[in-house]
């Protein structure tokens, strides 16, 4: 993520996948403040073995496109929700990528982070079994816990 200060929507992504039992590491890796953090990061990327990166970053959210642009490495982008535009600018920022560098954008925060573990889950478990099995049952779990009815009513 660019910032601590997107650690509160990006912690959902680290909780799906730490429900899921997918290993993952959170790191603060600016594409502004921290560059060449950045460059060293996703250049490691590949030879590290890392599978998927899920970078979230806000407002002028360049993080997403710059890792997709120094590594083969799949990038999935969370616009994080900013102050001032509320997300928009995150997203618009993240999602119109030139052809030939691409990021798969998720949506504006929470749910976005969520759905870009989901998504990286999903990925992993075309080749993974164990991961398979494990996805399976969240989504079962997700529909079991759906109630028919609105509110709890008087018997
Ligand atoms: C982006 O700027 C970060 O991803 C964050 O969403 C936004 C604001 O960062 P802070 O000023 O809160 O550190 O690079």
């Amino acid at each position: 993520m660019g910032s601590r200060s997107d650690w509160p929507t990006m912690r959902h992504a680290a909780n799906t996948l730490e429900a899921l039992g997918i290993p993952f590491e959170a790191r603060v890796v600016s594409a502004h403040r921290t560059p060449l953090r950045m460059v060293e990061y996703a250049h490691a990327a590949r030879g590290r073995g890392l599978a998927a990166i899920i970078a979230g970053a806000g407002g002028a959210a360049h993080l997403p496109g710059m890792v997709a642009a120094l590594t083969p490495v799949p990038v999935l982008g969370v616009p994080v929700e900013s102050a001032a535009l509320k997300g928009v600018d995150s997203l618009h920022s993240i999602v119109q990528m030139p052809g030939g560098v691409p990021v798969a954008t998720f949506a504006i925060g929470k749910a976005g982070a969520i759905n870009a573990a989901l998504f990286a889950a999903a990925m992993l478990a075309v080749t993974d079994k164990a991961i398979e099995a494990r996805l399976d049952a969240w989504r079962r779990a997700q529909t079991d816990n759906v109630p028919d009815l609105p509110e709890d009513l008087p018997t």
